[in-house]
């Protein structure tokens, strides 16, 4: 009996292996699976086994059954994909894949990333969630500064503080924990951690309790430099940040400083471009950001000697230049999802 199934075994699945198409693979099943079959006849051969090798035939016949079943429901798939590959038309038009793109905002802070890595600054960055210390103190603001009023910036809750205290080595207070309202907090963190020279661009998010319009969102993004050196100037800055924005938007742009005040930085300046002969909303001239020398000062908070060293830092919008370059009347759409909107420049 045992040589019978294992005879009956082979002949099954060479004949399930050798079915060609899915009519062959019905005839084997016929001829050995089904009622009339040549494997359940084989189950009613079990009646002339000896009660002793029931057990072991029964097992046996089992087996087979298994084999057989996986190995007939292979064969089935397979014959069925390779009838699937020739109902495919390769004559009919493609479906085209939809390529997501990078959001606006982003892939200009990645180009702006590259100009400033060719010129040999560093990636900084630093947490959303920071402390009064490193958003205002540090940078030299005053307690009474008008920033720093709940009306203009996110303050945490006491019960969201607590964990995340940072080490940064110097004995203060940090106050209490915001959300930052500049990037400039990152020039105090690279400060603490590197001694100059220091070139650092750091691009993220800030937060503002600004009444949202057409040119404001309470979340943006700003990009902010920082360089430090002995003997740093004002033509230092000004000579990058006219490279920057030339190598950004192209060899006709002009860019213009204005003086200006921000605690931390002396002297300050707002800076502004135009491209002669094209008015932007009606402006010759688009406001970007401020920028100055830093503030002795702040040079002091952070342990650097202010005798020995000077530095100049920036700081600009990433949704404004977008917003006057292209004409885009509000400034919203960077946040509303729209992919018709974002495919167009992403
Ligand atoms: C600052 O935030 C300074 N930290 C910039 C700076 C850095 C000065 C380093 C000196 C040295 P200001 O508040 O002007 O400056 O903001 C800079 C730019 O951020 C603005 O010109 C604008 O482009 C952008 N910005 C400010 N508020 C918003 C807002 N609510 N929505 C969108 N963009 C904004």
């Amino acid at each position: 009996m045992q040589e019978k199934i294992e005879a009956l075994q082979n002949e099954v699945l060479a004949a399930i292996e050798a079915a060609s198409n899915p009519a062959d693979l019905e005839e084997v099943r016929v001829a050995y699976l089904s009622r009339n079959g040549k494997v359940p006849a084989l189950l009613a051969g079990m009646k002339d086994v000896s009660k002793e090798d029931r057990p072991v035939i029964g097992k046996r016949i089992n087996e087979l059954k298994t084999a057989v079943d996986s190995a007939f429901e292979a064969r089935k798939e397979a014959l069925e994909d390779a009838a699937g590959d020739e109902d495919h038309d390769p004559t009919l038009p493609g479906r085209m894949p939809r390529h997501g793109t990078l959001h606006p905002v982003l892939a200009l802070r990645d180009r702006c990333i590259d100009i400033f890595r060719r010129l040999g600054y560093a990636l900084a960055e630093g947490p959303d969630i920071d402390t009064e210390w490193h958003n205002f103190d540090a940078l030299n603001t005053p307690a009474d500064h008008p920033a720093r009023n709940e009306q203009d910036t996110f303050y945490l809750d006491e019960s969201q503080l607590n964990e995340l205290e940072p080490d940064i080595g110097i004995e203060t207070s940090y106050g209490r924990r915001l959300l930052r309202t500049h990037t400039s907090t990152v020039q105090i963190r690279t400060m603490l951690k590197n001694k100059p020279p220091v070139r650092i661009i750091a691009p993220g998010r800030c937060y503002r309790r600004d009444e949202i319009d057409a040119t404001h969102l309470m979340s943006f993004t700003q990009c902010e430099g920082l360089a430090v050196d002995e003997g740093i100037s004002l033509a230092d800055m000004k000579g990058t940040l006219e490279f920057f924005f030339k190598e950004l938007l192209g060899p006709d742009i002009v860019i213009r400083f204005r003086p200006h005040f921000f605690p931390f930085t002396e002297p300050s300046f707002e800076f502004d471009i135009s491209r002669p002969g094209q008015t932007i909303k009606g402006k010759q001239w688009l406001e970007l950001g401020g920028c100055g020398m830093v503030d002795p000062e702040v040079l002091t908070a952070v342990g650097i000697d202010p005798e020995k060293y000077t530095g100049w830092a920036f700081g600009f919008g990433l949704e404004r230049l977008p917003l006057v370059l292209h004409a885009i009347p509000d400034i919203r759409t960077f946040v509303e999802n729209d992919v018709r909107f974002l495919q167009q420049l992403g």
